[in-house]
């Protein structure tokens, strides 16, 4: 018979600033990259922005409320680097310190716990200009400032740090596929430099934070799709190990062991784009790796793995952010591997592979690979939610986290130890690529593209009662 989820499970849910928050130049913050990002024309849906997103910057008394009510027991953010120090280091900004406080005290009022995310993409533009950011080795000093001074501001009462969200999407975004800023393609070697860099400044920042407060809780959070072999065929199943290596555990060895696999490390030696590693690097990886306390864990979807020749797929910047199914183009790495449709699973209407036996096997590689503590910190459906009669019947949300949480609670049996769950995201809000129409909260915003549009009021969705009796049952509705 099942175990269930432990005692003290954290049921939660999560956001990111950029993607919530609104008061874009507001008290002091300065420009962040995404700020400029979206005023590029083309870059994303209709060039949506995050200037005033769901205004949970003059909203978030009314939102914790909400997840009070709701019973959530940890709440996921993130804070928005350019509201603490404006250029991204030197002058720091009280104004923006001083609203996270009030965040986090609100959040302990109710018995939520915080549970913050140091960096979820909005770098201080200012670093941009001056030095091209994560291309530069001087990120790693004032990524690890900036993050010293969360730690120094919040550490007696945040007890669970994220230190970056999703290395491997805003590096490739940015650097391979130019969606993200600062919008260059198919630069492989820079792309290695800038994880490099990324690396370094979480090693730099668990360090930091295990010196000031050993007892915090500390991971970062890595996108993963576990990938299917095509089929039996060999080559199929080499594409696989192909696709793990390059893009699953070339980020989580270095999480979990402070070390580049050492055949995707070949591989970049053959294609001169291994990163510049300084003396003392590995040293200070493997370090910080002794000291992590979980791995996060981003889940949405698996792949498959297919062999791609020479002359195969490369990546492309064609992706499905029109929620018009059958839109999304295949990619790939010529000479090892492309990624095709998996015809036996659903996809959502952004072409997204609705997998739920995938987030079990999420947890039971890295319980098995690495055998650290797990703590999903995004699951969730995107979905076009509409309002009837004033509620938001989204079934298809319920039937989508239902199926994953069962999937999590046998994952749990399996001897995986699994601390939190949370769904992306609390209320709707800006999605990076997709702008506002693809909602993933339990909450319903009242918003639209333009910026003028709407009432930005709050209104729960039927996903939201329902998740309020799993956190009741502890998973058992
Ligand atoms: C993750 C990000 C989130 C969020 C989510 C949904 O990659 O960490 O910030 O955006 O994906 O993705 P999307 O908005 O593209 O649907």
């Amino acid at each position: 018979e099942s175990q269930g989820f432990p005692k003290d499970f954290l049921w939660g849910s999560a956001s990111a600033a950029y993607q919530v928050e609104g008061g874009w130049n507001a008290d002091g913050k300065g420009l962040s990259n995404w700020d400029k990002f979206v005023r590029i024309p083309g870059k994303t849906f209709k060039a949506t922005t995050g200037d005033k997103a769901v205004d949970h910057y003059h909203r978030y008394k009314e939102d914790v409320r909400l997840m009070a009510e709701m019973g959530l027991k940890t709440y996921r953010f993130s804070i928005a680097w350019s509201r603490i120090y404006p250029n991204g280091n030197g002058e720091i900004n009280e104004a923006g310190l001083k609203f996270y406080d009030d965040l986090i005290n609100e959040l302990l009022k109710y018995g939520i716990e915080p549970m913050v995310t140091v960096y979820h993409w909005d770098m201080p533009q200012a670093l941009e200009d001056e030095y091209h950011g994560w291309e530069s080795r001087q990120i790693v000093d004032d990524y690890v400032n900036y993050a010293t001074t969360l730690f120094k501001r919040y550490g007696d009462r945040v007890k669970y740090w994220i230190t970056m969200n999703e290395q491997n999407i805003f590096t490739s975004f940015g650097w391979l596929k130019g969606m993200h800023p600062p919008g260059k393609e198919n630069d492989m070697k820079t792309f290695y430099q800038v994880n490099h860099h990324a690396n370094m400044a979480h090693a730099g920042a668990v360090l930091a934070l295990k010196e000031l407060y050993p007892e915090a809780k500390v991971g970062a959070s890595f996108a993963y799709s576990p990938c299917y072999a095509y089929d039996r065929k060999p080559e199929n199943a080499m594409a696989k190990a192909d696709y793990d290596d390059l893009q699953n555990y070339w980020w989580m060895d270095i999480y979990a062991y402070g070390r580049y696999p050492r055949s995707a490390w070949a591989y970049l030696e053959s294609h001169g784009v291994t990163p510049d590693v300084l003396p003392g690097d590995m040293e200070t990886l493997k370090k910080a790796a002794a000291l992590v306390d979980f791995m996060g864990v981003n889940y949405y979807q698996t792949c498959v793995a297919e062999y791609n020749d020479i002359n195969g797929v490369g990546m492309s910047n064609t992706m499905n952010t029109t929620g018009k199914k059958g839109t999304a183009q295949i990619q790939g790495i010529p000479g090892l591997y492309k990624n095709p449709a998996n015809d036996y699973l659903p996809t959502t209407d952004w072409d997204w592979t609705i997998d739920p036996m995938g987030l079990r096997m999420c947890c039971r590689d890295i319980t098995s690979r690495y055998d650290l503590p797990i703590v999903i910190s995004e699951n969730g459906l995107g979905a076009f939610d509409k309002v009837e009669g004033g509620k938001i019947h989204d079934p298809y949300r319920i039937a989508y986290l239902k199926a994953h949480i069962e999937e999590l609670k046998k994952a749990c049996d399996d001897g995986c130890r699994v601390l939190a769950y949370c769904t992306w995201s609390y209320t709707d809000l800006l999605s990076w690529l997709n702008g506002y129409q693809k909602r993933y909260g339990f909450v319903y915003v009242d918003r639209e593209e333009d910026e003028n549009s709407g009432t930005l009021n709050r209104i729960p969705k039927d996903s939201y009662y329902w998740y309020k009796k799993v956190i009741e049952t502890n998973g058992e509705e």
